[in-house]
Order: C-alpha cells, then structure tokens, then sequence
C-alpha cells in the first residue's frame, strides 16, 4: 500500500516502484496518446508527467489524465528551463516518495513504450539501462539521413572524447535505479538538452555503476514540433568537448612529469 496516497501498488517484479517520468512542453497532441499506452504497456509503473507551463494547455490535459487514474501524476513547473531541469525535478520528486526506479521517456512518441518492459526487465540486473538506437537489434524509423548523421556522429564522438562503452550516450529513455540516482551528484548537473544525457551517462560510468544498453525501435515524432536547435546541439558539442579534455589533463596530471609534456 502506498500509504502517502492511500492506495495499492504493485511492484516491478525485481525493480520494485517504479515511475515514469515524461517531460512535456507543448505536446497537447501527444499527452494523452503517451502515457495510455504506457499505462497499457507497463501496468505496474506509476506516471509523472513533468510539464514546463505549456502556452498549448499539455498540463491541463495531464491534470484530465491524473484526474481519471491514480498512476498518473502531474509536476507543474513555472516556466520552461529545459530537459534536463525538467528531469532534475522528476527525479526528486520520485525520490521523496521513495520511488525503486525512474525511467525518462519523451512524450512525442519516439520512445515506444512497448520497449518498456524489455528495459525494466534489464534493470533487474543493472542500475542504469540505456535504450539504445545505435546497438544490434535496434530500429530507427522515418529518421531524415541528417539526424541519423547527427546522433551516429555525436555518439561517436562521446564515445571516444569520454571514454564510454556506451553506443547511445545522447538517447533519452532510460531506466535508473535508485542505486544510480545514489552513486550519481545530481547536484553537480548543469547540461540542459542532449547534453544532459550525456552527462548522466558520463557520471554513471565514473561512479563505476552497471550500465546496460537494450535496443529500442525509435521513430520520428508525428505529431507536435521538436524542441532540438543548433543551441542544444552546440552545448552538447561544448561539454562533451570540454570534459574530454578535462579527463586528458587529469589523466596527464597523474602520469610522471617528463612523460606529461609528451601526451
Ligand atoms: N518540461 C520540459 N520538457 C521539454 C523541454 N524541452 C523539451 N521537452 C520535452 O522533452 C522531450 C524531447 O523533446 P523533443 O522536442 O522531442 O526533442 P528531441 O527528441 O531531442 O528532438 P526530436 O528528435 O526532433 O523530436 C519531449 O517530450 C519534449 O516535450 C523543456 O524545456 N521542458
Ligand atoms: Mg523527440
């Protein structure tokens, strides 16, 4: 029994409670589409949709949702400060309420939530599952060759400035546990867009947690506009950048001095 709201819940066999958190700005026609079908694809995950005051009345209509079903919950916030502060607050939000796992989906669409419980089921042995559109078995449908260009050459790069065994470190539907939430400073987290991923990414890996990557079937978004702008594409550009040379320096820093000047 979930005491603090008063009514049943049903675990996550091997996850426990668990939540999805969906951040929305301006996706009145995707909300409702969204979280039905995740309700019917996972009946045991409870719902937070992370609204940013959207001028198009998306958290309203969450609210109408919320109203019609216990699992769903609505996080209004002020104004729109972007993904990953949207995230941020989820994330706390599911923390205070003593939540196993948070999963981050998208609400336009392109995360399939029929994926997700091949992704809770990895999570029972990993503290951070990755949905990957980059690793066998994967699909990415309707995808212009630019933004298939985009997120090959991105991920690549991340790959390689950052040191990460990970294929999609930029994709954004993913499962943490709390074991993650725990080992990572969320506090320390400033990156905004797809950055923000990667930063997660990045600090689960040096925090040493298991991370896992499960192929996922992404598709284009049909309905709504994107919120990607060459802003969000140059700040990941920047941090990934930036990191990567930080983690040389450290790296020089350790070594012998005469071997230093030699990188
Ligand atoms: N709360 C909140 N949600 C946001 C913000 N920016 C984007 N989102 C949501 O984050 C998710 C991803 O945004 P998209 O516009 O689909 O961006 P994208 O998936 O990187 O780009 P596309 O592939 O072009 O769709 C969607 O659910 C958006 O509504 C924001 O500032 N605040
Ligand atoms: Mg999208």
């Amino acid at each position: 029994m979930d005491v603090a709201a008063g009514r049943p819940t049903v675990d996550q066999p091997g996850v426990g409670r668990v939540l999805v958190v969906i951040p929305t700005y301006n996706e009145a026609d995707n909300v409702e589409r969204i979280v039905t079908r995740v309700r019917a694809a996972a009946p045991a995950v409870d719902v937070l949709v992370a609204d940013d005051n959207s001028p198009d009345g998306t958290g309203g209509l969450a609210d109408a949702l919320a109203g019609g079903d216990p699992r769903v919950n609505v996080l209004h916030r002020a104004g729109k400060e972007g993904l990953g502060a949207a995230y941020l607050a989820g994330f706390a939000w599911a923390r205070e309420r003593g939540y196993d796992a948070v999963v981050e989906m998208d609400a336009d669409g392109s995360h399939a939530p029929e994926d997700l419980p091949a992704l809770l089921d990895a999570a029972r042995d990993a503290d951070v599952v990755i949905g990957s559109r980059w690793t066998r078995g994967a699909r990415v449908l309707n995808w212009p060759w630019r933004r298939l260009l985009l997120s090959r050459v991105g991920n690549l790069y991340a790959r390689v400035a950052l040191g990460m065994p990970v294929s999609d470190a930029t994709g954004g539907f993913r499962v943490y546990r709390a074991s993650a939430l725990d080992a990572i400073d969320l506090g320390s987290v400033r990156s905004q867009g797809y950055a923000f991923q990667v930063e997660l990414s990045r600090l689960a890996h040096r925090a040493g947690v298991r991370i896992v990557e499960v192929p996922i079937t992404f598709a284009e978004r049909e309905h709504g506009d994107s919120k990607m702008s060459p802003l969000i594409v140059a700040e990941a550009l920047w941090r990934v950048t930036r990191w990567g040379v930080g983690d040389r320096r450290a790296a020089l820093r350790g070594r012998p001095r005469a071997l230093a000047r030699w990188p």
